[in-house]
């Protein structure tokens, strides 16, 4: 039943592909029997993709789909793939694969002499474990999230409070990654991305401690805000002194920095945090924003004067009109994705980054991120407007068509030639096939209103957090 299923919905794939088709596929024409056949066609994909890493890669972080191998981060192996595939086989409803990973988890020692860097496994680990509880409620699994959040915890023992780049998960130690620095200089999202998962985890072990941590690094970067109100780019975790060129933007090494603000205020109503982010999003309006040529930017200025210093941005910056519309900004979020979407349909897929002001690439890879889905989900969902899913759509087939291989998919070297890269990010699976899935799946298989998601897509019900008990668990007024 299921190859034919798969060989129904490879069938409907390649129809979609036919040029005729999107000649004939009117606005606003989208049945639910096309959604139902391609949300069972990212389905047999995730599927496929998560064979295709444990058949190849299992016990690595990472898959290498075209040398058909696996990837370790550091010197000794994560399973970062696993944890952030987790919540993505639960939500589609591959129990029997879900549970392979629990098992996995509970079977994993934390004690390994490496350090992580601790941006990067809070929101993969970490909050990959924390979605595992939510879906098993297991206190075994409940104890190892605890165990991984407190080898973690001491990187914020610093004198700002602001975490170091990377922590050994057995000593305790702080460094930079790989050996690289000291960890002392970091940018805004390593410092300030913590709110959701540590808020997650001190409402689960009922100990404050994990939240007021990521409450007083996150109030640390905001009262280092300049004279105009914006925070840098990279920061001195010991002297809290800004570091580097005096940029701001909201594109990576800033941009989960403002996410965290408004999504854990969503589930953690903390008062501090709200006007913390009603603050910023004035300034990030009021200096961010550029029109140019037609088109909606959130650039790079000058944290001091506000001057724009480069007019160029990133693929990551896609994740904010997700943020834009579902704080109730409609109008800019609509006007920001079409941008996203217009740079998309130039290349066929987003580059990493592109210098607008120029109209030129500036770093032409790919690794099939999420965001510009991400937000064409959460504009769909909001505003029921079938150009969202239409987006999707497009997105879907264009990466079908450039980055599908025998195993899995691909990332890309540069999008003008479309170069095939030998690696599979992990966040295909946390995020990119999950927008996918529940973009086309629809409401009944997955309620948006009733959910929220960390950065990495991992997800949670907004019900399973009841806001009196969040206050005294987390420990805010
Ligand atoms: C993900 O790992 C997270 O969403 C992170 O916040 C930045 N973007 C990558 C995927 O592009």
């Amino acid at each position: 039943m299921k190859y034919i299923l798969t060989l129904v919905t490879l069938l409907y794939f390649s129809s979609c592909q036919a040029p005729t088709s999107k000649q004939e596929q009117k606005k606003g024409e989208t049945s639910n029997d096309n959604l139902s056949l391609l949300a069972q066609q990212v389905k047999d994909e995730m599927l496929r993709s998560w064979q295709g890493y444990k058949q190849y890669a299992w016990g690595y972080d990472v898959l290498l789909p075209l040398s058909k191998k696996g990837y370790n981060w550091y010197e000794e192996t994560l399973g970062i793939s696993p944890y952030d595939a987790y919540s993505t086989l639960k939500v589609m409803g591959f129990d029997e694969e879900a549970k392979e990973i629990e098992a996995y988890a509970l079977a994993e020692n934390w004690d390994k002499d490496v350090y992580v860097q601790v941006f990067e496994v809070n929101i993969r680990i970490l909050g990959g474990l924390l979605a595992m509880y939510e879906y098993t409620r297991n206190p075994d699994i409940l104890e190892k999230v605890r165990d991984f959040g407190d080898r973690i915890l001491p990187a914020f023992d610093s004198p700002t409070g602001i975490p170091y780049h990377s922590i050994n998960l057995r000593t305790g130690e702080t460094a930079g990654n790989k050996g690289e620095g000291d960890g002392t200089v970091i940018n805004v999202a390593q410092a300030a991305t913590y709110l959701f998962e540590f808020g997650i985890l001190s409402y689960y072990t009922e100990d404050p401690k994990y939240y007021q941590a990521a409450k007083r690094a996150t109030k640390a970067i905001f009262e280092r805000r300049s004279e105009i109100g914006l925070p840098g780019e990279h920061i001195n975790v010991e002297t809290g002194e800004w570091v580097g060129t005096p940029w701001h933007h909201l594109q990576a090494g800033v941009d989960a920095y403002y996410e965290y603000m408004y999504k854990s205020w969503m589930i953690f109503p903390d008062r501090e945090i709200k006007e913390i982010w009603d603050y910023s999003i004035t300034k990030i309006n009021e200096y961010l924003l550029d029109e140019h040529n037609g088109h909606t930017y959130y650039t790079i200025v000058d944290m001091h004067t506000g001057e724009i210093l480069k007019r160029s941005v990133s693929l990551y910056d896609a994740f904010f009109p997700a943020i834009q519309v579902v704080s109730g900004d409609f109008e800019a979020a609509e006007k920001n994705q079409q941008t996203w979407d217009w740079l998309w349909d130039k290349y066929g897929l987003l580059p990493t980054r592109y210098h607008y002001g120029a109209d030129t690439v500036e770093y032409g890879n790919s690794e099939l991120n999420p965001e510009i889905i991400e937000s064409a989900y959460y504009l769909h969902q909001v505003t029921r407007k079938d150009e969202y899913i239409e987006m999707i759509k497009k997105y879907w087939k264009d990466i079908n068509e450039c980055c599908k291989n025998e195993v899995a998919y691909h990332s890309i070297k540069d999008v003008r030639t479309m170069e095939e890269n030998d690696y599979l990010a992990t966040y295909f699976f946390a995020e990119t096939l999950k927008y996918f899935y529940i973009a086309f799946a629809g409401k009944d298989v997955f309620d948006f209103d009733q959910h929220v998601f960390n950065t990495e897509a991992h997800t949670f019900r907004r019900d399973s957090f009841d806001p009196g008990l969040a206050r005294v668990r987390l420990g805010y007024d």
